[in-house]
């Protein structure tokens, strides 16, 4: 045998090292569906007894779709190819499909299911033990493919399987702010994946893989154009690029949206006016959508912002919301398509409070929108902030379907540095009680439809995806994603369940990874809340691109864009006060919320600044002044970003080294972002309070005026060429 020398040796070695390092690098494209190799070899061998044979007929592109996906998880997960096979034989058989694709075993799904649902079970078939998933669609196939995969993903058993589950929503839709030229309105995550220079010649597998994802957790529906609408998308030209997005995401049940702008038929039509109420504006909106349904037969519809910060409506031709929604809506129904109107609107008459707008110009119209409207309603009165009381519009439109509006993309979240797991925002905004109809009447349940089995339902989520290797920016980020799919699916899941879910999905299933780590992703959002606008503090972010801390903001284009416009911070006190002596926005909640909110005893610390202008040295719960307590708040949020740094660094080892590596990068990022978000917020507001910081906190870096002037070229987000803030 020949010998090697020391030379060969060390090469060998170094080979080997790079073998392993390749193996373990992994830049997070393939998101929660990795489908790593299950690593408990005695699990991994009776999974593979349980799937030895399949009967998986497939006629339909969807279900020859999820007959690929359940062949390249079982591969990926167990090296496992089973046989395939039209009826069961020896050894354990998976059967799969419809009713109708699996004729020969009169297999049935029940209506109660309805169109998306899916059962898995066990059952004996021909005396033998068979593993079924079944459903009334393809659709619903696919899902019910997915969520074995899961089973597999997550190593649970499936010894013994008796699954139902079906979506609670019908419309489960995802919004790109994504422009045309590829840049995206707040989005941090590189460019738009959507190449519309290449489109509709090239179909990149992005749009695939996107596809997958998102039918992986249940979103059906994907608007592809930013809610600043250019007209050009509905132009013949780019119509062909739109239907070849469509073509890719129908193998997935997904259906494609576009966002319209209002005075479309002006700008590409050459008509004088858009008025909805105008004979030739309604028709040429009806020949659109005809033309639209030529190129894509199931196309959703259209989303619509209008008369909002500067977009055309029906307003500018003194007409209504419901005039223009319903005008829209009137040329989609022929075709089954939806109008989703969104209610984030304030004009140019700064209201002495811009909470309330949206209420005001929508309650009216309880009732009046067709059928096949929607109102896409934001999760908070504002804007998306990290904390923010439900919108009162949840309780205030019984006879009116509202569809959630949540925003993924981390605008005002700390972009994509900052590791916050959204899940526990949505709940909190799912599971609050308008008390509309009775205790009880959680925002979730008004969305459901559950007091109004008449009405459309849906959720959204502003999407958090752009061209960067790992589609969100942050890996962590993923999980928003990932837990919007889950949530709108259903909006009573735990936050907890769908993060331990996700990161064995996504990293490992070994649970000294997957505790710690979920219980920070948990935390993970209260954190930010204290590093930027504890106890009730919001909109002091930089002005415009809504970086980095800004409560000093006072000169921005109108009133209500200006930070000192929403926190009121003087030598007296800090807060809004909306209650009847100040803009008695309460007024727009139900009694019960309105008296719980308005009463210093009852309103949650969490809610007390949006609701209250209290002076500094008001006694909080905890014993301490307000002016100590947010401070406490801003020095523990920081503090928890460092405590979750060291948490993380305890993982290396137990991931892969470039996912480990990146985010032990972002922490730091997060750690030194959270602390001038706190340094230069208390400075500030101490120039009000005129009162000490404690002693025990670690002083300021530096002084105020270094805050102020800090700037910052190039954010993200915004697109064209802005680049400072502040
Ligand atoms: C705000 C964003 C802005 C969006 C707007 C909207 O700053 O870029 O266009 O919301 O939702 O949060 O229309």
């Amino acid at each position: 045998m020949a010998k090697y020398s020391l030379t060969n040796r060390c090469l060998l070695v170094l080979l080997f090292m790079a073998a392993i390092n390749k193996a373990y690098a992994d830049d997070g494209y393939k998101l929660w569906l990795e489908y790593n190799k299950v690593s408990n070899k005695q699990l991994a061998n009776i999974y593979r007894q349980q799937l030895q044979n399949m009967i998986f007929p497939a006629q339909s592109d969807q279900l020859k779709a999820a007959r690929t996906e359940l062949l390249t998880g079982l591969d990926g997960m167990l090296a496992l190819k089973p046989r395939d096979t039209k009826r069961t034989t020896n050894g354990q058989t998976i059967i799969i499909g419809t009713p109708r694709s699996l004729k020969a075993f009169s297999i049935t799904a029940p209506d109660s299911i309805g169109s998306e649902g899916y059962l898995i079970k066990t059952a004996l078939v021909n005396q033998k033990k068979c593993i079924i998933i079944t459903a009334n669609t393809d659709a619903g196939v696919m899902y019910g493919v997915f969520n074995f995969l899961k089973l597999i993903q997550t190593n649970q058993s499936i010894n013994k399987l008796d699954l139902s589950d079906h979506p609670r929503m019908m419309y489960r839709v995802l919004d790109h702010w994504d422009n045309l030229n590829r840049t995206v309105e707040r989005g941090y995550a590189g460019s738009s994946i959507w190449n519309w220079h290449k489109l509709p010649g090239v179909v990149d597998q992005r749009y695939i893989d996107y596809a997958r994802a998102n039918a992986s957790v249940g979103i059906n529906g994907s608007v592809v154009n930013n809610v600043n609408a250019d007209a050009l998308i509905l132009s013949p030209q780019y119509l062909l690029k739109v239907q070849a997005l469509a073509n890719v995401f129908r193998t997935y049940g997904i259906r494609i949206y576009l966002s319209v702008k209002f005075s479309s038929p002006v700008e590409l039509g050459s008509l004088k006016t858009a008025d909805p109420l105008d004979p030739a504006v309604k028709k040429w909106w009806a020949d659109k959508a005809d033309e639209i349904y030529r190129y894509i037969p199931d196309f959703g519809g259209f989303l619509v912002k209008a008369n909002s910060e500067g977009q055309p409506g029906p307003q500018s031709y003194g007409r209504t919301h419901a005039d223009g929604a319903n005008m829209l809506a009137d040329a989609l129904a022929p075709h089954h398509g939806i109008v989703m109107w969104r209610a984030f609107v304030y004009d140019n008459k700064v209201p002495d409070d811009r909470f309330k707008q949206a209420y005001n110009e929508f309650k009216p119209f309880d009732g009046k929108f067709r059928d096949n409207v929607i109102i896409q309603v934001k999760n908070g009165p504002i804007d998306f902030q990290p904390r923010e009381p439900f919108h009162p519009l949840f309780g205030a439109m019984p006879n009116t379907p509202l569809m959630m509006e949540f925003q993924l993309t981390q605008e005002y979240l700390g972009f994509s540095t900052h590791l916050v797991y959204e899940a526990p925002l949505f709940a909190e905004c799912l599971q609050s009680d308008t008390y509309t109809h009775g205790i009880g009447s959680t925002v979730a349940r008004v969305i459901k439809g559950d007091f109004n089995k008449k009405l459309i339902t849906g959720m959204a989520g502003v999407a958090n995806i752009g061209t960067d290797l790992n589609w969100c920016g942050h890996p962590f980020a993923q999980a928003n994603w990932y837990a919007f799919g889950r949530m709108a699916w259903n909006p009573d899941q735990s936050p907890g369940v769908i993060a331990a879910d996700w990161l064995k999905m996504t990293f490992s299933n070994d649970d000294s990874f997957v505790s710690p780590v979920k219980n920070f992703m948990l935390q993970s959002r209260e954190n930010t809340v204290n590093y930027m606008t504890p106890l009730g503090l919001h909109h002091i972010m930089g002005v415009s691109t809504h970086y980095g801390p800004g409560p000093w903001v006072d000169n921005a284009g109108r009133p209500d864009w200006n930070a000192t416009y929403y926190h009121k911070a003087d030598s007296a006190g800090i807060g809004f006060n909306r209650t009847g002596t100040g803009s008695d926005a309460l007024l727009q909640y139900a009694p019960e919320v309105k008296a719980q909110w308005e009463n210093l005893q009852t309103c949650p610390d969490e809610y007390l600044l949006w609701f209250h202008h209290l002076s500094w040295t008001y006694k909080m719960r905890s014993g301490r002044s307000l002016w100590d307590e947010l401070v406490h708040h801003y020095y523990v949020g920081a503090d928890s970003v460092k405590q979750m740094g060291l948490t993380w660094d305890k993982m290396q080892g137990r991931i892969d080294a470039e996912r480990f590596t990146e985010v032990k990068q972002l922490m730091q990022v997060q750690l030194n972002e959270a602390t001038t978000w706190r340094d230069a917020c208390v400075l500030y507001f101490q120039t009000f309070s005129k009162m000490p910081v404690p002693a025990i906190y670690p002083k300021p870096q530096h002084q105020l005026d270094y805050y102020k002037k800090m700037k910052f070229y190039y954010v993200p987000g915004i697109g064209g060429n802005n680049y400072m803030t502040n």
